[in-house]
């Protein structure tokens, strides 16, 4: 058989448009496809709900890939120990409650998982602003990435989704475009981003989870962005929280859609 360059370009092309336009309207909608957006993703689809996933960046992954400066390691408290071993993500226990994982194996395989589970990942794409309907955010409105880097004059698309999480990591950017473009009037003690703190692991690491939540009528966090949003620290590289904050989140919406179906 010979090879038909123009047969490879329409499977391609077909083959993503009609991922694309079967994913125009889901029941979730993540942003941000760091190890919290991964793992929310994946604890959904799992469960069989129609999940997206953007990622602005080629790579998914976001900070995980360097561990802690580059060095690339990984290191999970106890709590999160039962993901690792949900996602069979392979550790060695260092000293007492401290797991060290390769960050490349960590990485790789909660993309696969996820993937595996049935979420549908989009790279190269940037979410730059949310579409509302009556003080609800009720979609996202997507373009390349490509185009914002090139700062050129190109108009995006939209998406419905019943339900968005910003997993954007230290940036908080939905959480940043509600408050610029609609109002402050986020779920925070002052309707603003209340702004991360300081590293501080131990603290960052239990506020994270508690930080898991609503933001905004249709819009939930996960991740980094929860201590952003909500005013705790930063963490540096331990990653149980982030995994623990992306399961929260997967449940917490989980359990909203049972909700709804009854
Ligand atoms: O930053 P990131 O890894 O967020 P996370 O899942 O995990 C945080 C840790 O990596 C680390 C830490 C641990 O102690 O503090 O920082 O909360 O992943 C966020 C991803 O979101 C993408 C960004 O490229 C990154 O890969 N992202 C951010 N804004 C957008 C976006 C956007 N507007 N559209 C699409 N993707």
């Amino acid at each position: 058989m010979q090879l038909d360059d123009v047969i490879i370009s329409k499977a391609i092309v077909e083959n993503w448009s009609k991922d694309l336009i079967e994913y125009l309207e889901v029941d979730v909608a993540i942003v941000g496809g760091g190890p919290a957006g991964l793992t929310a993703a994946y604890y959904l689809a799992k469960k069989g709900v129609k999940v997206v996933l953007y990622e602005r960046k080629l790579s998914i992954g976001g900070g995980m890939w360097g561990g802690g400066m580059m060095y690339n390691k990984c290191v999970f408290q106890n709590d999160s120990k039962p993901i690792l071993d949900e996602f069979k993500i392979r550790y060695k226990e260092y000293q007492p409650g401290y797991f060290v994982t390769d960050s490349i194996e960590t990485v790789s395989t909660l993309c696969l998982e996820t993937i595996r589970a049935g979420a549908r990942i989009f790279n190269l794409i940037s979410v730059e602003d949310v579409m509302i309907r009556k003080e609800e955010v009720t979609g996202l409105v997507l373009n390349w990435s490509a185009v914002d880097i090139a700062h050129l004059h190109v108009d995006p698309l939209t998406i419905q989704a019943k339900y968005v999480i910003d997993a954007t990591g230290h940036a908080a950017e939905i959480a940043k475009i509600i408050t610029r473009k609609i109002s402050k009037k986020l779920l925070t003690e002052t309707g603003d981003l209340l702004g991360e703190k300081p590293m501080w692991a131990e603290v960052g690491e239990r506020t994270i989870v508690e930080n898991t939540k609503e933001i905004y009528p249709g819009v939930y966090v996960a991740g980094m962005a929860c201590n952003a949003v909500f005013g705790g620290p930063r963490m540096g590289p331990i990653f149980g929280g982030m995994l623990l904050s992306g399961k929260k989140i997967a449940e917490v919406l989980l359990a909203k859609q049972k909700g709804s179906s009854n």
